[in-house]
């Protein structure tokens, strides 16, 4: 029945569609259109449908979707086309991320253009450059408070220094991934000025309220990103003399999605951005779409919805073309970022695994895999045709968002155990090797958060400060331990610029005001070239970390075992110091990998005789992918120096 009102309202809409749109030639966007209408109709009719402008809106809406597929140059058609065949391309093992600032690790757009060698020396093909779009001087929160979705930023570069960005990228194979900011423009945003002054049309793009009363109810229940720099969740704006939502800076204005004018502007963007050969967007702060009073205004439902609407819409256009969910919350409500169906994404096909980057951090602190291996455990199954992006730093802060049950299942108390991972990151712990700094300490709760590079809050700093050879070499084994997990664990690894090669904490951004107050500049460093020339020079930390990052890189490559197929068993050993899991080939079953590592200072035993894989009993076949070479066995069980990790399989 339903389906009979969404096919006689698409014939209305096609009859109604401006007259240039239906003399094109649009064969494969009907047939798209056809297969996702059901869908779109019904989600769209979930979230608009009590409103008078319903029907005039989803003209709108297919009307946008109408225009961006004319748009859509005839290479990204074919393109589209080719993954649409090949759906499940991007859970290969080939796949290999870096995110960088093209104005940290480069000169700006042109000159990353002439340093994707280097990349790809190193192997990455899947390049995240980070926020390009503009944004105001001094008001940016990192590219992440944009004034104009359709230009770059002037520091950075143009248009066509992106055109040939992505060109560049295109003819070596690589993949494209941009941020598309959707909870929050700029309070220099087109919009936000118009709504300043006084257009109504433009202050529904937007929660504007005259009075404190609502505002004083969604705070009952909101949290606080930001309580150091921006406490609470409305600015006042003295120009419109009303209350703004802003739930991060006080200059980024969050989108009011109950609007479907809102919806649509932003579709257009996602498939502007599309139609400039952007392969993989990833969309920022998505648990925070939709706001509703008495509730933390994080991860509603509704919220899923318009991801679900996104997604089908933009499968419409551009069907190639792959979402990263930006959701950094509860481990069972990241899950979801992929879409609750059965088999296939029906929202983002990516999601940051935030849960796996925390415990891996909890691991390095404590020396004992418990909670990890807890935590992991606990994750629900994944969605078949979706991913992970595997990390273990980023230019954000580390929150140690596991769940509280898992804490306490494996014997420690949530608050005091995240109070003591804060105090070892920022080297207030005894003993901790850590020099990181406290993010956004909430005294109201006693929540915070960690900043620092990977190799400050390692330890790497401390000990080249220490002069200590030793404990710079047990640093390097933990940088290269903790890759060994992300590269692994099935699904797409993200590097994290300059870790490649051990870059330390940057404190330039101090002396910067309208950074200063913000220490998650301190992990995004400017490269220093010199230090990077050294990754060819035997005997350096840049030699020793980028060699065999890049050794590790190119075996990934080569072993599909390490596909992301949900082909991967969490091993439990006799040892809390050890964590591992066990790969298998989802096309050669007897085709395993045992992954290991050790995350304790001390030499550790793996008693493989527990393994309930046979296969590796026979201790004398068992291969080390990396060096070829069998592994340290003592008394029939594999010895594990201080951080070591190994990926055995069986010859
Ligand atoms: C994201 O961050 C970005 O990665 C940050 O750089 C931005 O400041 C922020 O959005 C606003 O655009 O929203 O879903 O704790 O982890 O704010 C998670 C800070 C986000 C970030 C969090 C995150």
């Amino acid at each position: 029945m339903y389906e009979q009102i969404s096919h006689s309202l698409l014939n209305d809409i096609l009859d109604d569609l401006h007259p240039e749109i239906s003399k094109e030639d649009l064969r494969h966007f009907y047939t798209r259109l056809g297969a996702n209408f059901y869908a779109i109709y019904t989600l769209f009719f979930t979230l608009y449908g009590q409103r008078d402008d319903f029907k005039s809106q989803m003209l709108n809406l297919v009307e946008t979707l109408a225009r961006q597929y004319i748009a859509r140059p005839d290479n990204l058609q074919a393109l589209d086309v080719i993954r649409e065949d090949n759906h499940t391309w991007f859970l290969s093992q080939e796949l290999m991320g870096m995110a960088l600032y093209s104005n940290g690790f480069a000169d700006g757009l042109r000159d990353l253009s002439t340093k994707i060698s280097y990349l790809q020396e190193l192997g990455i093909n899947f390049l995240h450059v980070m926020p390009i779009l503009q944004c105001p001087q001094g008001k940016s929160d990192g590219g992440y408070a944009v004034s104009d979705f359709r230009e770059i930023d002037a520091r950075v570069g143009s248009l066509s220094d992106l055109r040939v960005l992505s060109e560049e990228i295109k003819k070596r194979d690589m993949l494209l991934v941009l941020d598309i900011v959707l909870n929050h423009t700029s309070d220099e945003h087109q919009w936000a000025k118009k709504a300043k002054a006084g257009e109504t049309q433009y202050q529904d793009y937007y929660y504007c309220f005259k009075t404190r009363e609502i505002p004083d109810m969604f705070e009952q229940t909101m949290l606080e990103i930001f309580p150091e720099i921006a406490p609470g969740n409305f600015t006042w704006n003295p120009e419109m003399q009303q209350w703004v939502m802003t739930v991060f800076h006080q200059y980024q204005w969050d989108l009011n999605y109950t609007n479907p004018a809102v919806f649509i502007e932003m579709l257009d963007i996602i498939l502007f951005w599309a139609n400039q050969g952007v392969d993989v967007m990833r969309l920022d702060a998505v648990a925070f779409l939709w706001k509703k009073i008495g509730t933390m205004c994080q991860n509603e439902h509704e919220a899923h919805l318009l991801l679900q609407l996104f997604k089908d819409c933009c499968q419409v256009v551009a069907p190639g073309v792959l979402f990263i969910a930006e959701a950094i919350v509860a481990p069972v409500e990241i899950i979801k970022y992929f879409g609750e169906d059965a088999v296939i994404a029906k929202e983002c096909e990516i999601a940051y695994n935030a849960t796996f980057m925390a415990l891996l951090w909890d691991a390095v602190a404590t020396k004992n895999s418990k909670l990890l291996y807890q935590g992991l455990k606990s994750l629900p199954h994944k969605l078949d045709r979706a991913t992970w992006l595997n990390y273990v730093r980023c230019h954000d802060d580390i929150g140690f968002g596991f769940d509280d049950n898992d804490i306490r299942h494996v014997g420690y108390e949530p608050h005091a155990h995240r109070q003591f991972l804060v105090d070892y990151y920022s080297g207030q712990f005894e003993g901790s090797p850590a020099k990181g700094s406290v993010f956004m300490y909430n005294p109201r709760t006693g929540d915070a958060r960690i900043s620092g590079s990977l190799a400050s809050l390692i330890g790497l700093q401390r000990a080249i400060e220490q002069e200590n050879l030793e404990q710079i070499d047990l640093a390097i084994k933990k940088i290269l331990l903790l890759h060994s997990l992300i590269l692994s664990f099935g699904g797409i690894p993200l590097l994290y610029y300059g870790d490649e090669i051990g870059t330390l904490n940057d404190c330039s951004y101090l002396e910067d005001s309208a950074k200063a107050d913000d220490n998650r500049w301190m992990h995004r460093p400017k490269i220093n070239w010199n230090n990077v020339a050294l990754r060819n020079q035997q005997g350096t930390i840049e030699y020793k970390l980028f060699q065999t990052l890049k050794k590790m890189i190119a075996v990934r490559k080569s072993t599909p075992a390490f596909a992301d197929f949900n082909n991967r068993e969490l091993i439990e050993t006799d040892n809390p110091h050890l964590f591992g899991f066990i790969r298998s080939n989802h096309q050669q079953l007897n085709d395993k990998v045992l992954v290991v590592c050790n995350f304790n200072d001390l030499p550790q035993y793996l008693d493989l005789s527990v393994l309930e894989h046979k296969i590796f009993h026979e201790q004398g076949r068992l291969r080390s992918l990396c060096s070829g070479r069998t592994p340290a066995i003592y008394e029939k069980r594999l010895v594990l120096s201080p951080y070591q990790f190994e990926w055995l399989n069986v010859s």
